[in-house]
């Protein structure tokens, strides 16, 4: 069986959220698109969603200036639990089966399988091992981020993993970031499609 995993496709990481993610918006339709042909097809669709406590150590506005020096990514409040910013964007077809991450405060989480520091794992694995899941595709935010992290997560717990690109955007902090990203992700082994109208 194939899953569909559609990462953080959330209000805050949509246009208009706190961490909007540029053209993010563009990306619902194609996957609507794909959610569909999963499940016409009896393949399993899981979306992950980004679920931070408030007190978050990796909020920007939870940190002093001095720590803000490290080599560590901080962000702006996002994803709060149970906030309308953590909420699916509207658009989105209804999934099913969700994994939640980032839920502790001392770690932060991009990957949808570990925490940053692999302290702790998600139920995506045990998820995908009961239904005989043995090839994944990820969509969804970013690309450079949470859909890096899934997709190298995945390859090394031995899934065979495809990267539908026009279903996916970035957050590019520096310009060529969602670039390196797909070509470690290529590296890696994953395969990169371009256009989600292969499968319809
Ligand atoms: C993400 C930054 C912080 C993502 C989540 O979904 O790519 N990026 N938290
Ligand atoms: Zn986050």
């Amino acid at each position: 069986m194939r899953a569909l995993i559609v990462v953080d496709v959330q209000n805050d990481f949509c246009e208009g959220g706190s961490l909007a993610v540029k053209d993010s918006n563009s990306i619902i339709l194609p996957i609507n698109r794909l959610i569909k042909k999963f499940k016409e097809n009896g393949d399993l669709v899981i979306a992950t969603k980004d679920w931070h406590p408030e007190n978050h150590k990796y909020f920007k506005e939870n940190v002093d200036n001095l720590r803000l020096e490290e080599r560590v990514n901080y962000w702006p409040i996002h994803c709060v639990q149970n906030s309308f910013g953590a909420e699916f964007h509207q658009d989105l077809l209804p999934i099913e089966e969700i994994i939640y991450k980032g839920i502790d405060r001392e770690v932060d989480s991009y990957s949808g399988f570990f925490d940053n520091e692999r302290l702790n794992e998600t139920k995506l694995r045990e998820l995908l091992e009961k239904k005989g899941v043995r090839e994944l595709y990820i969509v969804g935010l970013a690309t450079d981020y949470c859909v890096k992290y899934t997709v190298l997560d995945g390859l090394e717990l031995g899934f065979k993993v495809n990267v539908v690109l026009d279903c996916c955007k970035a957050v590019n902090l520096s310009p060529n970031d969602e670039m390196e990203a797909i070509e470690l992700m290529r590296k890696k082994g994953a395969e990169i499609l371009k256009n989600y109208d292969i499968f319809l």
